[in-house]
């Protein structure tokens, strides 16, 4: 470790990484120890980039367990379940699921058969831009590559719906803000079926038993329609183009073009991804009027009305023009967000009255997040936003430890204790503070 940090920094380092060493199974790390024993997908991209500032070997084997659980057209589920754990160690299980029924699941592994927001590549790429060894760094990439091109073929294929450029979530939990707000209209305008899909109790406040009636239902259509394309097209009730998905999308695909010119691929297919994501964002989740980007409902072509976080997404594209990013730093430090927040950002504009300062992704602030607003504002020269967020960050986990989520208002910790990602984001936000080449 370097020098530079200071002596609560380092206290800070020590702590973040004796977090990630509790939760390293031996071949991936849980997001948190009880609650989530398995491996989530965006959870592996945040952490693999903590990693590579802690233990590098570890970065690497964080995403091909993570992409040994890849199907043969190329999904990357949201989560590849550990087979030695007793089956009903986290709900839902692999027995929703039923991957193993499904040609295209690997075999010898359970999974989900959803996906999360595609931010592999882009952690693949930070990986190698914060190595040491350049030669074994591009080695990773060489194997990761078809890998990662695999990830965002599957969704160009099967996930661009309306043929636009942008893909679609099927499920709230292929957002990551699973109890976001956003998804309220969608998920209300559902018609279920008078059974109880799951169980009453749930291990937080929320979502609630409700909400879960419906991630499982959701689930079983998938399922029971062999999460084949054209049933994700053209049947299934819950399909939507959310922004920072697509930011993620798109910001992906700029960083394996960019792997691509290093491993000695082609970099164009990849570019142009990224531009038609660029143009569809703009075109399809760009509200003029009220001057932020919103998520669209697939099945009645209308923008959803809450105002989240994922507005924000983005600034994740290095290509955004600069009155949208004007139109976005006015947003982030009104009253609506950070403007009216100590520990800013909310997950939901607070003004709204969907906003709920506990409620998980109906309020709270998340280090994920942030670090995701911060790193689109470090690429597009905000560095008053991105002081914000690396200075309201730390001070977040030093107030509180590295907790699933926090208080909005007050930093208080929220959810499960000794989370992977708080901790693996932390490394990361203090190591390009310390003069790493990377951000
Ligand atoms: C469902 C693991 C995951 C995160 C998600 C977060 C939560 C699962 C759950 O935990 O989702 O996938 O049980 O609520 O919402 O973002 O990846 O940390």
């Amino acid at each position: 470790m370097s020098a530079r940090l200071t002596g609560d920094e380092t206290a800070l380092w020590q702590a973040a990484a004796r977090v990630l060493d509790a939760n390293w199974t031996g071949a991936a790390t849980v997001p948190s120890p009880g609650l989530y024993p398995h491996q989530w997908s965006w959870d592996a991209a945040f952490v693999s980039m903590g990693l590579a500032r802690h233990r590098r070997d570890r970065a690497e084997r964080e995403l091909l367990s993570l992409f040994g659980g890849q199907w043969a057209d190329g999904l990357l589920p949201h989560i590849v379940f550990n087979g030695t754990l007793a089956r009903d160690a986290y709900f839902p299980g692999p027995d929703l699921w039923h991957s193993e029924r499904q040609g295209a699941a690997p075999n010898g592994v359970r999974t989900s058969g959803i996906v999360h927001p595609p931010l592999h590549a882009l952690a693949a790429l930070r990986l190698h831009e914060t190595a040491a060894d350049i030669e074994r760094s591009r080695a990773f990439l060489r194997r990761l590559y078809p890998a990662l091109a695999a990830q965002l073929g599957y969704l160009a294929t099967c996930r661009d719906l309306d043929g636009s450029g942008l893909v679609a979530i099927c499920h709230p939990w292929e957002s990551g803000l699973d109890n976001s707000p956003a998804w309220d209209r969608p998920l209300g305008a559902l018609r279920l079926p008078p059974t109880a899909y799951a169980p009453r109790r749930v291990p937080r406040a929320l979502p609630t038993g409700e909400d879960y009636d419906r991630y499982v239902w959701l689930v079983t259509l998938l399922r029971d329609a062999g999460y084949a394309p054209s049933y994700l097209r053209d049947e299934h009730p819950f399909a939507v183009q959310d922004p920072l998905v697509n930011a993620t999308y798109l910001a992906s695909a700029h960083a394996l073009a960019e792997i691509a010119e290093i491993v000695g691929a082609d970099p164009v297919p990849h570019r142009e991804r990224a531009h038609r994501v660029h143009y569809a964002l703009l075109e399809r989740l760009w509200d003029g009027e009220t001057g932020c980007f919103r998520a669209r409902d697939l099945r009645d072509d209308r923008l959803l009305p809450v105002v989240t976080l994922a507005s924000f997404g983005p600034l994740l594209d290095p290509e955004l023009p600069a009155p949208i990013v004007r139109n976005l730093v006015d947003l982030l430090l009104s009253a609506r967000f950070a403007g009216a927040a100590g520990y800013p950002v909310p997950t939901c504009d607070i003004q709204a009255p969907a906003f709920d300062r506990g409620g998980y992704w109906r309020g709270p602030t998340w280090v994920n997040t942030n670090w995701l607003i911060w790193f689109g504002s470090v690429a597009h020269d905000l560095t008053v936003v991105a002081d914000l967020l690396y200075g309201s960050t730390l001070r977040l986990v030093r107030q509180s430890g590295f907790r699933e989520y926090f208080d909005p208002f007050d930093g208080t910790g929220r959810g499960s204790h000794d989370y992977s990602w708080s901790a693996a984001l932390v490394l990361d936000l203090l190591g390009a503070r310390r003069g790493s080449r990377a951000a």
